[in-house]
């Protein structure tokens, strides 16, 4: 009886925080980029951006060099996708800062 009322606490724990993480608010993520000169570079980093279909609201501001996205709800763009993303389209990849809304 014991073990099954723990099994229950437990598994509600689990299923609450698969809802809870299905429904967390987008990432709003921000990347300093090196290499970024001019306006070709930025459309090639956006049109790749978008082509993972994992973000939106993409940005990049030249002046500053960063690139900034929020992620489409429920999906999740890690750290080294985002770096492979931006090292593969031959720019550098100096910080990359996660923020909930
Ligand atoms: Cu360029």
């Amino acid at each position: 009886m014991k073990s099954s009322l723990r099994g229950y606490i437990a598994s509600t724990f689990i299923l609450g925080g698969i809802l809870l993480s299905s429904i967390a608010l987008a990432d709003q993520i921000k990347v300093n980029v090196n290499g970024m000169v001019c306006g070709f570079c930025a459309q090639g980093i956006k049109k790749k951006l978008e082509k993972t279909g994992l973000v939106d609201k993409i940005k990049v501001d030249l002046e500053s060099k960063i690139v900034s996205f929020s992620t489409l709800p429920g999906k999740e763009f890690n750290d080294e996708a985002i770096t492979k993303l931006i090292t593969d389209a031959g720019y550098t990849v100096v910080k990359i800062t996660k923020e909930k809304p």
